[in-house]
């Protein structure tokens, strides 16, 4: 089927999450018989584009209320600047579904001991496919959108607008910088080796941002998400006005940060407890319930230690 009708061929089943201030939908349901996650999102209006939309006979303008100095209008813009990014997902699996969809989150704090014996079996058996992120490394996907690439394999990386950016406008600008080096999970990965590699990647990375987009480096976020989607390491560039999902205290660290950590200490993401958030039906937050649970029990049924002075005394 061509691009062009593909989604008339959509049934919703459910609304995943409903968003106003987003101005956006998320809908799962059925794409030829195949299941889809479909997201549909108004674009920000940029500025540049202000004065056709105003101009006379290019929008129709609908008078909703009037009073006083205030009134309120309904404006039409014409067909090529009212424009809607339609992200599809086809076909998505069930974790699909449950990442878009709204949901309560609880805070879990991770040991290092935690990540080995909970988190690593568990992100081994039931992550998200890697198949986009090799499908980028190799060119097979997305090579045009390619904005810089250094092809080293040991310290190179391939950087590209994030699919959640439309590249219409600058100040929601969003970037990722996916390593070309394979086996690197996540942040929990990372040791003092890898410093060129993160290093790289903050200098490049930033320098290629100025030179396409004359964004500065000081008005960059940059940092990692723990736990991310994808366990194939990758670094977030996003503006700092922008309000990119995951990019808040519990979710992102600063690639600034990790730097000093790994330089102060090489085993810094394998020893020190991490906390970040899991939604209410997430698979691994139950091995975390269950975790405790199996502590609490082991903890209650071994009898407490007896202290040192009641065992000399008398
Ligand atoms: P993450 O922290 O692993 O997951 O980041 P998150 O989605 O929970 O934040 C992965 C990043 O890659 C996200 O910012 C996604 O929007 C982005 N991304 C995901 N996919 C499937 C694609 C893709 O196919 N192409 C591009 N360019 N970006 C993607």
């Amino acid at each position: 089927q061509s691009d062009t009708n593909i989604l008339c061929g959509f049934k919703t089943t459910t609304v995943l999450k409903d968003s106003a201030r987003e101005k956006a939908i998320f809908l799962h349901g059925k794409l030829d018989g195949q299941e889809a996650v479909v997201i549909l999102q108004k674009t920000p209006i940029t500025e540049d584009t202000v004065a056709e939309m105003l101009s006379d006979g290019s929008s129709r303008l609908t008078l909703e209320m009037r009073n006083d100095i205030y009134s309120t209008y309904q404006l039409q813009p014409p067909a090529h600047l009212n424009v809607i990014k339609a992200t599809v997902v086809c076909p998505a699996t069930a974790k699909h579904v449950k990442k878009y969809q709204g949901q309560e989150s609880f805070l879990v704090e991770e040991t290092g001991e935690d990540y080995r014996s909970i988190t690593l079996p568990y992100i081994q058996g039931q992550s998200f496919s890697l198949q986009w992120v090799f499908n980028i490394l190799e060119k097979i996907a997305e090579a045009e959108r390619i904005v810089y690439e250094d092809p080293d394999p040991d310290v190179g990386f391939v950087l590209l607008p994030d699919f959640k950016w439309d590249q219409k406008q600058n100040h929601d600008l969003y970037l990722i910088a996916i390593v070309h080096q394979r086996g690197l999970k996540s942040l929990r990965d990372l040791t003092a080796a890898h410093l060129p590699l993160l290093q790289n990647i903050c200098n490049k990375g930033k320098e290629a941002i100025l030179q396409r987009y004359g964004v500065a480096a000081n008005k960059l976020r940059i940092y990692f998400h723990y736990q991310p989607s994808y366990y194939h390491l990758h670094v977030h560039f996003s503006t700092l006005g922008s309000e990119a999902p995951g990019c808040g205290v519990e979710r992102a660290h600063l690639l600034s940060d990790v730097l000093q950590n790994l330089r102060s200490d090489d085993l810094y993401y394998s020893r020190r407890s991490l906390c970040f958030p899991l939604r209410a039906d997430s698979g691994l937050l139950a091995k975390f319930k269950q975790a405790e649970q199996l502590e609490r029990r082991v903890s209650t049924e071994t009898p407490p230690p007896t202290h040192p002075h009641t065992e000399t005394s008398q």
